[in-house]
């Protein structure tokens, strides 16, 4: 069923309170990616972390979440990252290059420190489809971002 595996809650007994968890939220279209933080950090919180070990960074766009991504990651003090982000197709091949880059450098970056780092970015062909994946009729990816490095945590 679709959305089955990043949706609800986590069955874990696993105590996730001592976990630390950094959230790089892309400057780019604000509006949807503050919507995907707020959904990422109320799941985070409704699983038992504490909010002072969420740790928010902000980057300019969805490009340099490989990077924030990846320094965020080499945090011995974190356990897992969330990158958010939010890409609109334009007129030109711009959408191609910055989608393949920061999907490309999120992998990277999980492969290369052994950590969960989420791919919790919407690569739409507009506004529109943007906000119903940001906590319009199609859920709020952030929060499936959350649920995912939840069970990557407790893997
Ligand atoms: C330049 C650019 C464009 C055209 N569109 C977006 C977008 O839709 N979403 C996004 O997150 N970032 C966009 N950017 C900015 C790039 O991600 C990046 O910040 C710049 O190319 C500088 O490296």
């Amino acid at each position: 069923m679709a959305g089955i595996l990043t949706s609800g809650k986590v069955k874990t007994k696993i105590n996730l309170s001592k976990k630390r968890v950094a959230i790089v939220v892309a400057e780019w279209n604000e509006d949807i990616t503050e919507a995907l933080y707020e959904g990422a950090v109320s799941s985070l919180r409704e699983h038992g972390l504490k909010s002072q070990n969420i740790i928010r960074k902000n980057v300019p766009g969805s490009f340099e979440l490989s990077l924030g991504g990846l320094w965020m990651a080499q945090d011995k003090t974190i356990d897992a990252v969330i990158c958010l982000g939010c890409v609109i197709q334009g007129d030109t091949p711009h959408f191609d290059y910055i989608c393949q880059a920061v999907a490309y450098g999120v992998t990277e970056a999980g492969l290369k420190t052994g950590k969960p780092v989420i791919f919790g970015v919407l690569t739409t062909l507009n506004k529109k489809q943007a906000l119903e994946r940001a906590g319009g009729k199609l859920g709020n990816k952030g929060e499936e971002a959350a649920i995912t490095a939840i069970k990557m945590m407790v893997f």
